[in-house]
């Protein structure tokens, strides 16, 4: 093409742009935005561009951007048109004609536990991670065995722990001498993409340790003591990952008066094998949950009935170990605080969200397993938090008014001696059948290849090793060992 070719082209090109901003400007209101692809190909030629543009715009609608070297642009066309230019795009001189697909950015967290994380895909999590609406701390309440305060995961996190039973809350007194309460805190709330220990649910969450004793059962005097104190110093949610086959008349009281000040609980369903949802999970106003594995199977030890409310995944999760190191650990009470996590990004999203609101958000946002509908094993179903998030964004401007239950007391009957109330203990399902399997160190770089190796023996159920103490667990996570080794990693029931 000769220069002037070149210059006379551009010249039309130019004046055609003028007649298509007019056109553009008388343009109706928009309504619906489309991409589309002309079926020749205009290339860099601004008169075959003009042309195109010209012939889009001519029956309605005005272009929004456009790569004339592929012959794409995007539109703002009335509804009636898009819908005529998708169903018949060759019709309407087209090679395709689709709405615009919304790319997310595909975090994956740099945790070296996260490899074996199956249960962040199982419950939707990556695509919610990120997200700025999920910025905004909430406190969740964890009610166990303490946290670790020393742990890279729940840095500048913690708000008003304390020793229940002590009444202390010096951070010493609430320290994790025991496991269950760091393990259940990181499912829930371990900071992600720390390049530490696992991705938890919530990274931004606040977590208040209310260590309720230092071994796996608990007095449900100080159970009820804890869940009022929770409710007290504003926790939004609080989670119970322990329970008992009976139910408990200060732990239902004090879940009722939680309630009544909108705290969202979640908790353990049990691990009885099949038998009833223990207390407090079956309590009004608690979110039950129960076990799944990693193929959406109810985990053999799940509780189940028809007071279980949610499913998540609580067979082999990768959790942090009580003096770091990763940990896998089975049971309910991993399934609670999954819900519990992300009970909180719905409450960071949504502030004003009441419980009754969240847990209907939760439940008509959650996959269907097992029969159609709401079953005795997995209630509603698996939570699923990209569902129940974009339920909750969706619906942000219609506020949700539940009116609130005042504290309801639960009537002891007057022939019934005290004995039940006073001695109920609640199990912290302590471990049992420790086995261990491998996994590489926290805190080191993990490799893709050890990661894809090491998989497999992560949801091995059998892998044996010899069964070693915490200590040692704690012992192998030094950095005197190389990054590519494997430390052994401790599998119990909780
Ligand atoms: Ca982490």
């Amino acid at each position: 093409m000769s220069r002037t070719r070149r210059s006379s082209s551009a010249l039309l090109g130019f004046a055609l742009m003028l007649v298509l901003l007019v056109l553009a400007m008388a343009t109706p209101a928009r309504a619906d935005t489309l991409i589309v692809r002309a079926r020749t190909t205009p290339g860099a030629s601004p008169v075959a561009d003009a042309l195109t543009r010209l012939e889009l715009v001519s029956q309605g609608g005005s272009i929004t951007g456009a790569i004339p070297e592929l012959g794409i642009y995007r539109l703002e066309v009335p509804t009636s048109r898009s819908q005529r230019l998708r169903s018949d795009p060759a019709g309407n001189g087209l090679v395709w004609a689709q709405h615009d697909v919304v790319m997310r950015t595909s975090l994956v967290p740099n945790d070296p536990g996260y490899a074996y994380q199956w249960w962040a895909g199982s419950i939707n999590l990556p695509p919610v991670w990120g997200l700025p609406e999920i910025a905004s701390p909430v406190t969740v309440a964890v009610l166990d065995t303490g946290v670790n305060t020393d742990l890279p995961e729940f840095t500048g996190r913690f708000v008003d722990g304390i020793d229940i039973v002590t009444g202390s809350t010096a951070p010493g007194a609430w320290q994790d001498t025991y496991g269950h309460g760091t393990e259940v805190a990181s499912v829930a709330a371990a900071a992600g993409n720390n390049g530490y220990g696992i991705a938890g649910v919530s990274w931004s969450a606040r977590i208040m340790p209310v260590k309720l004793g230092s071994s796996g059962s608990f007095s449900s005097f100080d159970a009820a003591q804890g869940v009022t104190y929770a409710a007290d110093h504003g926790a939004r949610v609080i989670n119970m990952s322990w329970g008992a086959p009976s139910r408990s008349y200060p732990v239902a009281d004090a879940v009722a008066y939680a309630r009544g000040l909108g705290v969202v609980m979640a908790a353990a369903a049990g691990n009885n094998y099949g038998g009833a949802v223990e207390y407090p999970a079956a309590e009004p106003g608690v979110i039950a949950v129960s076990a799944t594995t990693s193929t959406n199977a109810l985990a053999a030890f799940s509780a189940i009935g028809s007071a279980v409310d949610l499913a998540a995944p609580g067979s082999s999760v990768v959790s942090v170990a009580p003096y770091g190191g990763l940990v896998l650990v089975s049971g309910t009470s991993f399934s609670s605080p999954m819900v519990a996590g992300v009970a909180a990004l719905l409450l960071s999203a949504a502030p004003d969200l009441t419980p009754a609101a969240l847990e209907s958000f939760l439940k008509s946002s959650a996959l269907d397993l097992g029969p159609t509908g709401p079953d005795p094993s997995f209630g509603a179903g698996l939570v699923d938090a990209a569902a129940a998030l974009t339920s909750v964004l969706g619906s942000a401007t219609t506020t949700t008014t539940t009116t609130q239950t005042s504290t309801t007391t639960t009537t002891q009957p007057e022939t019934t001696t005290t004995t039940q109330a006073t001695t109920t203990t609640t199990s912290g399902r302590g471990s049992r059948g420790e086995t261990t399997t491998t996994l590489p160190p926290v805190g080191t770089t993990t490799t893709t290849t050890q990661a894809t190796t090491t998989t497999t023996q992560a949801t091995t159920t059998t892998t044996t090793q010899a069964t070693t103490t915490t200590t040692q667990v704690s012992t192998t996570t030094t950095t005197t060992q190389p990054p590519t080794t494997t430390t052994t990693i401790k599998r119990r029931r909780g």
